[in-house]
């Protein structure tokens, strides 16, 4: 790498370019350094006490594991006291998560999957922490549900954290997607893939296959177009790819072509992933990245949520594969 440019100083550089105030950098500057506890943890999992699972089950009905617990807890006690949020949600919390009385407040709102994918924690499988940042929408005192409860076209930054053989933080303030590398030994984020945009040419379809029997019919022939029958299908077969940690399969797709899909079926007609902590964030990153995402009929970004943990069917990357998901639920 001929020149180390760190977070920092693209944050600052970006600042500069927009004439910021500078509170949105140090909002990123927390979020980085909680990927870095959070990373610190993940690398040594299996030599400390960590693994596994916790007795305690969340809004979602699922079984929190230590990790999702730590991982939660950090975002939340690093974010509390800054005076840069009026209000929090997280996918593991049942309630928005309100500034302690003590700490100031400031204009921004924050959003997250603290840990994504967590059910592979403990098999040495990448997982990743989904954020998203929007400017509040009530005027002053400390911030309600309605600075949450947001579509995703509102937002200001949206980025993912993965934890994987090396960890990255990617971003966009919705102008251009950028990708830092942890450097293991300087301890920073490095710029290590600027301007990220989906490649010309997909190459992976992601959907978990074993529920195939439960989709509707336009899904399960999308699912075959892109295996290659039917009329025109892609150009180039692509492969199946599911790691099963949404933020790992959607990263590799962005960074070689691909889609994600989780749709809905007759048991769950809106899916398992959530629009607020998940959908919105990610989607809000395909399209700065040129992709698309789809709750298979429309834009996400354009969705207003009524609900902090409402789920959603979700259709997300290459947008010329997204937009033929929305072909066939037309058809
Ligand atoms: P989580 O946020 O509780 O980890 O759940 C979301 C995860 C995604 O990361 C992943 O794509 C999906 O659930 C996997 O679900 P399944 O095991 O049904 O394929
Ligand atoms: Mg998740």
């Amino acid at each position: 790498m001929d020149k180390l440019i760190t977070i920092e100083r693209h944050l600052i550089d970006r600042e500069r370019e927009l004439g910021a105030s500078g509170t949105f950098s140090q909002i990123m500057y927390d979020i980085a350094l909680c990927a870095k506890l959070i990373a610190r943890e993940t690398r040594r999992l299996g030599l400390t006490n960590m693994m596994g699972a916790t007795s305690i089950m969340n809004v979602q009905g699922e079984i929190q594991q230590k990790l999702d617990v730590y991982a939660n807890d950090i975002i939340i006690r690093m974010n509390s006291f800054t005076g840069r949020f009026c209000a929090m949600a997280s996918e593991e919390e049942d309630e928005m998560i309100n500034i302690p009385s003590q700490y100031g407040y400031g204009n921004y709102v924050l959003v997250f999957d603290p840990l994504d994918g967590s059910s592979n924690i403990d098999t040495n499988v990448s997982v990743g922490t989904i954020f998203g940042i929007y400017k509040r929408k009530t005027e002053s005192g400390r911030g309600d549900i309605d600075d949450l409860l947001r579509c995703g076209n509102e937002l200001v930054a949206a980025g993912y954290v993965i934890y994987g053989p090396s960890t990255m933080l990617v971003y966009t303030t919705g102008n251009g997607v950028s990708g830092f590398t942890l450097h293991p030994t300087l301890g920073e984020f490095i710029l290590s893939h600027p301007d990220i945009r989906f490649p010309h040419t997909p190459k992976y379809y992601s959907v978990n296959q074993a529920n195939q029997r439960s989709w509707n019919e336009p899904v399960q022939a999308y699912t075959r177009w892109m295996q290659g029958e039917g009329v025109n299908p892609p150009k180039k077969s692509l492969s199946l790819r599911y790691v099963g940690s949404l933020v790992a399969d959607f990263h590799r797709n962005l960074l070689e072509g691909g889609v994600y899909y989780y749709p809905g079926d007759k048991k769950n007609p809106n899916g398992k992933l959530r629009l607020v902590y998940e959908a919105n964030p990610l989607g809000f990153i395909a399209q700065a990245a040129g992709g698309y995402a789809s709750n298979g009929n429309g834009p996400i970004l354009d969705m207003q949520p009524d609900q902090l943990h409402q789920r959603v069917p979700l259709f997300i990357g290459d947008k010329t594969l997204v937009l033929k998901a929305e072909e066939f639920a037309r058809k």
